[in-house]
């Protein structure tokens, strides 16, 4: 996608309700990392398309053979701390200073949008940025190149699995609540880089909330474009600066 296509991007409408927003509610998919470099996972090249999912990203998978998924996890984790937050994340970060109250749930586990400066993350579906016991939730923290594989069995007699919630699992309570709650009030709401086919995070852009002004930003469609006020086609590192630099101007 060239310059020209976004310029012709009209992101009057979504400047205009952030500028009128008190409460703002973002939710961010793999597609804002993609420019740092990042795997998504159900595009061309993605790791649904590369890799045996459900063996690797499931509790029957990981109760099959721990090593095997740590082995995907570990070089995921390896793969996050290469990369570099891009200015997809750094804008949402600058957005999250100019609205009073702001809110970023992300279904990404890569934590660059902690590193891009963001405070107010809701990691939906975990993070890699550290391991749990699945017998006594004791917690380990990973370091650059993951879990040694020589270390998956706890002493407590249970193992250590990524702190990542898999299909099937419940997404950790707390964290869901104040997300619904973010979604149900905010005047405008930011879907940025996700194909919003993974419940329930994807209700949150669309099922919470009947008057907020609700955007995408994507250079594809989704599974909600027909239900937003405005879809932006285009990519997240090229617009969302453009759109801080127009509400701050
Ligand atoms: C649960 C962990 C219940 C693995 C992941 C209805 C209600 C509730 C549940 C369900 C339901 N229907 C079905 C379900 C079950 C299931 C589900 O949603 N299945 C789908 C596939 C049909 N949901 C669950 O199982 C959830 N759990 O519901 O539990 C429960 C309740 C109580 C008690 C017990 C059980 C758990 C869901 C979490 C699953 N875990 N990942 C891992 O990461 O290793 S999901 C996986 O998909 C990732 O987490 C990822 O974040 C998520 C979403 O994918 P996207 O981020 O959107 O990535 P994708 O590649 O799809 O799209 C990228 C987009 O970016 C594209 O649109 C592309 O165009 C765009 N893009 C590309 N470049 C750019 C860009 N955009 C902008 N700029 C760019 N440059």
């Amino acid at each position: 996608m060239g310059a020209a296509d976004v310029i012709a991007v009209d992101t009057g409408p979504l400047v205009a309700a952030l500028r009128g927003a008190r409460s703002v509610f973002a939710l961010s998919g793999s597609g804002i990392s993609a420019e740092s470099g990042l795997p998504t996972f159900r595009g061309v090249g993605g790791l649904w398309r590369t890799h045996r999912v459900e063996e690797l990203a499931s509790p029957e998978g990981f109760a099959r053979d721990p090593r095997l998924v740590w082995t995907w996890y570990n070089e995921r984790a390896s793969a996050h701390r290469r990369a570099e937050p891009n200015a997809g994340h750094y804008a949402l970060a600058r957005l999250e200073e100019a609205i009073g109250d702001f809110t970023l749930a992300t279904q990404n586990v890569d934590s660059l949008h902690r590193r891009a400066g963001s405070r107010n993350v809701l990691e939906l579906h975990g993070d890699l940025r550290e391991a749990r016991c699945t017998q006594c939730g004791a917690r380990r923290a990973l370091d650059a190149t993951g879990l040694p594989l020589t270390e998956i069995e706890h002493a407590c007699g249970g193992r250590l699995r990524p702190n990542i919630v898999w299909f099937g699992e419940p997404l950790p309570a707390a964290v869901w609540r104040e997300a619904e709650a973010a979604a149900a009030r905010a005047d405008a709401i930011l879907v940025v880089g996700t194909s919003a086919v993974v419940y329930p995070a994807a209700a949150l852009a669309t099922r919470y909330n009947d008057r907020a002004f609700v955007a995408e930003i994507n250079p594809e469609e989704t599974a909600i474009s027909v239900r937003v006020d405005c879809a932006l086609r285009a990519r997240a590192a090229e617009l969302l600066p453009r759109i801080l630099d127009k509400l701050q101007r």
